[in-house]
């Protein structure tokens, strides 16, 4: 808390907003401990009575003006969410300045408009220059890590988070694009082209329109571009993470399924798609869910074009390409298998015989129709040793058509994945070190909260406790640098929530052990975890909603979400039947029988859980949830062994509104990404580092000892600031103190402030 003397007339606070969230008020007298009220002037030049129960009641100061529209909010004297809001409104409303920093983390505003800011001109100009100099901008991010890594010969890697729609994939692009033109080799090469040529493929495979974002990324991806001695381009690997298979089957209201369906729709009457018997959107079961077709400025045919294009860069013959396009198609045909149900109950299930779509899904696989209609609707059953055939009800062979369809399409995104790689990796000899960029989805809470959301939070919390500890670190690091006397600053750490999901007998493991269980179900695990988690001394980051027994609230680091426990333990399984595989791995296409070589999750033969519906899983270790753990669990490692930058992108409103600020929307992201929290580590600590200098010709000892003499007569608490070795380190709010008593008492003032030094590097 800033010292109380600093509430007096004429000076500027923050109080609570509704719509503003904050606005700032005029002090109309000063404060004295003990009063009940401040009497405010508000902008529209109402008088209010603030209340003040308790000095903890006070509302934050306004910064001196001098500090408005700073680069860098840790240079704020008051570094506070009013503060920290109002900055980046003024930079981004008033010069158009989408990037500020915030000590080590770049904050980028999606300007929803196309700024000339990105050109090649611009990449020359942060070229060779050092962060400080230059006004923030995701080059300066990219450049510091560029320098950083030659200079130093270490790893590097740019963890770029956010909501969705916030610019990720953008700012990762233009750091590939930077990257590509800085470590271009003298002669054009074609490894910069190739690195990113693997964009459009990735996101015509991997990004669909959401309600949130015409262009949404529906996996996490870690790009590590590797480099030379000489620092150029050699060659790159991507990782990616949990892909949201789902979409290929079902898609909520306006969204529309992966880009590469309408792009192969739109573009049927190429003859060379002709085989692919594709028809529009609209009449596939599997793209029309969504009810909307087209996405408002793009065009699905040039975008194929785009996408062949840099297939062919990374080495993709077109007639592979074919391939690859033969085999979507046909998991569009497949959605329009039509599954009749039969029997006295509906327990039974069969396809006509004259299925068109699946004479056409068979043709395109190169597979056997009516051993593919026999197995869709059947399934293979052990009771007591003995091996019966079990059909199924309409609505489980439907089950079965889309676990096949979203297993076909998961297979071909990995295969892609790892063909890219191979197009990617280092002819040239071996890296020497690599840049890695992180575009990973950002914490999500919806009105209704699934498997997926629980991942991708449990990604965040895992992101957010790396970054805390990567700031501590540097924090103390400098401390111990400047010799303070100084015991460890205290932190709160999210290990206690990370726990709850991946430790033992937390979220995972528990559910890990329901899906193990042949009668396991959503329900028996929620209870399950009602029982470890709130009985006895309940867990703190963990509750029960009163008005359900179907779901669990975490209380994550960026706000508490509700999930709700329905399908939790079909996704974790992810499995799809074993005999449906078996068909497709005979297939006359190499491609195709390539593709379900490696298994994941099949099922084996059934041990009598089928009559439930349920599928069993070979082996607990292959769960997605186990699967995802250990990939987090890699990238953690890898990012701990690499220096980190952060960005953290914004979205400023929910209408796509070129260069509009909702106060609401933007504190709930920074509240969310953890800037804020960032803030309020670096506000225990000492956030404002001045290097103190006199005027005139003072040797470095004689201006260390004015220092001593004078700071204790200016600011009466010892505790608000510490001596370093080079510099003086002041609590929150001392520096307004100082600036205030220089204004007003000019010649006693006894310490000049010179040159500021940039936040925590
Ligand atoms: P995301 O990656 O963070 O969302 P994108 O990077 O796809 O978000 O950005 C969404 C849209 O915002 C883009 O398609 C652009 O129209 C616009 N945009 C973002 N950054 C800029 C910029 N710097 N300049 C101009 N326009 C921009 V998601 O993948 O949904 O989490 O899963
Ligand atoms: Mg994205």
């Amino acid at each position: 808390m800033a010292t109380l003397e600093l509430y007096s007339k004429g000076e500027s606070v923050w109080i609570p907003d509704p719509g503003a969230v904050w606005v700032s008020a005029q002090l109309l007298q000063d404060y004295s401990p003990g009063e009940k009220h401040l009497l405010l002037q508000l902008p529209n030049g109402e008088e209010v009575h603030y209340p003040v129960g308790s000095p903890s009641d006070l509302p934050p100061l306004g910064n001196p003006d001098i500090l408005e529209g700073e680069n860098d909010l840790t240079a704020l004297s008051f570094l506070h969410e009013p503060a920290v809001l109002h900055n980046l409104r003024v930079r981004f409303l008033d010069y158009s300045s989408i990037y500020t920093y915030c000590g080590i983390v770049l904050v980028a505003i999606n300007p929803y408009d196309q700024l000339p800011i990105y050109g090649e001109e611009v990449i020359d100009a942060y070229s060779g220059q050092d962060m400080a100099d230059m006004e923030p901008h995701i080059f300066s991010v990219a450049e510091e890590a560029y320098r950083t890594m030659t200079r130093e010969e270490k790893n590097q890697s740019i963890i770029i988070s956010g909501e969705s729609g916030s610019g990720k994939t953008v700012s990762a692009k233009f750091t590939m694009r930077y990257f590509a033109v800085v470590g271009g080799a003298a002669q054009q090469t074609s490894v910069e082209e190739r690195v990113l040529a693997s964009n459009p493929i990735m996101e015509s495979i991997g990004n669909a329109k959401t309600t949130r974002n015409d262009n949404s990324s529906r996996f996490g991806k870690y790009i590590e571009i590797g480099f030379g001695r000489k620092g150029d381009i050699i060659g790159a690997n991507m990782r990616t993470y949990l892909l949201e298979k789902s979409r290929v089957v079902f898609q909520a209201s306006a969204e529309r399924n992966y880009h590469i369906f309408y792009q192969l729709c739109a573009s049927r009457e190429l003859p060379e798609m002709r085989s692919l018997k594709l028809d529009a959107p609209e009449h596939f079961r599997y793209t029309n869910r969504g009810g909307e077709m087209q996405i408002p400025g793009t065009d699905d045919v040039s975008d194929l074009e785009r996408t062949r294009n840099a297939f062919t860069i990374l080495g993709v013959q077109p007639d592979q390409q074919l391939e690859l396009f033969r085999i979507l198609s046909a998991v569009l045909h497949l959605g329009n298998v039509n599954i009749q149900a039969s029997g006295r109950s509906s327990d039974r299930s069969y396809i006509d015989a004259d299925d068109r779509s699946l004479a056409v899904f068979s043709k395109l696989l190169g597979v056997e129709g009516p051993q593919m209609a026999h197995w869709l609707c059947h399934r293979r059953l052990a009771v007591g040793g003995e091996m019966l055939v079990k059909p199924m009800s309409g609505q489980q062979a439907v089950e079965a058509r889309d676990a096949l369809a979203k297993h076909i399409y998961g297979q071909l995104f990995t295969w892609t994945v790892q063909r890219l790689n191979s197009a990617l990796r280092s002819q040239r000899g071996q890296t020497k070190s690599f840049i890695g960029v992180l575009d990973i989805y950002g914490f999500e809470t919806f009105d209704r909260n699934s498997f997926e959301q629980f991942c991708i939070n449990y990604a965040n919390e895992k992101l957010q406790q790396q970054f805390n500890r990567h700031v501590f670190h540097l924090e103390q690091e400098e401390y111990v640098r400047e010799e303070l006397a100084w015991s460890r600053i205290e932190f709160s750490d999210n290990q206690q929530c990370i726990n709850l999901i991946e430790g033992q007998l937390g979220l995972f493991d528990l559910l890990d052990e329901e899906c193990r269980m042949p009668k396991g179900s959503d329900e028996s695990w929620v209870r399950k975890l009602y029982n470890q988690h709130l009985t006895g001394k309940p867990h703190p980051h963990f509750q029960k909603p009163r008005m359900s027994n179907s779901a669990f609230i975490i209380l994550h680091f960026a706000d508490t979400v509700q999930y709700e426990c329905d399908g939790f333990l079909d996704k974790n399984r992810d499995t799809v039947f074993e005999e449906l595989v078996n068909i497709l791995k005979a297939s006359q296409s190499e491609l195709v029988a390539e593709l379900f070589q490696q298994q994941e999750n099949v099922s084996p033969v059934a041990n009598g859980s089928v009559r439930s519906g349920k599928r069993v899983t070979r082996e607990h270790k292959l769960t997605v949830g186990f699967q995802f753990r250990q990939s987090l669990q890699m990238l953690m490692d890898t990012l701990n062994s690499t220096t980190p930058h952060y960005v953290r992108c914004i979205k400023p409103n929910d209408l796509k509104e070129p260069f509009m600020f909702d106060p609401k929307r933007t504190v709930q992201q920074l509240r969310a990404c953890g800037v804020l929290e960032t803030i309020r580590i670096s506000a225990a600590g000492y956030p404002s580092r001045y290097r103190v200098l006199l005027r005139g010709p003072q040797s470095q000892e004689q201006a260390q000892a004015s220092c001593r003499r004078t700071l204790p007569q200016l600011i009466s608490d010892p505790d608000q600031y510490c001596f370093g070795k080079t510099k003086v380190f002041f609590r929150a709010g001392q520096v307004a103190l100082l600036e205030r008593l220089r204004a007003e008492r000019l010649r006693v003032a006894a310490v000049i402030i010179q040159s500021r030094v940039r936040g925590w590097l």
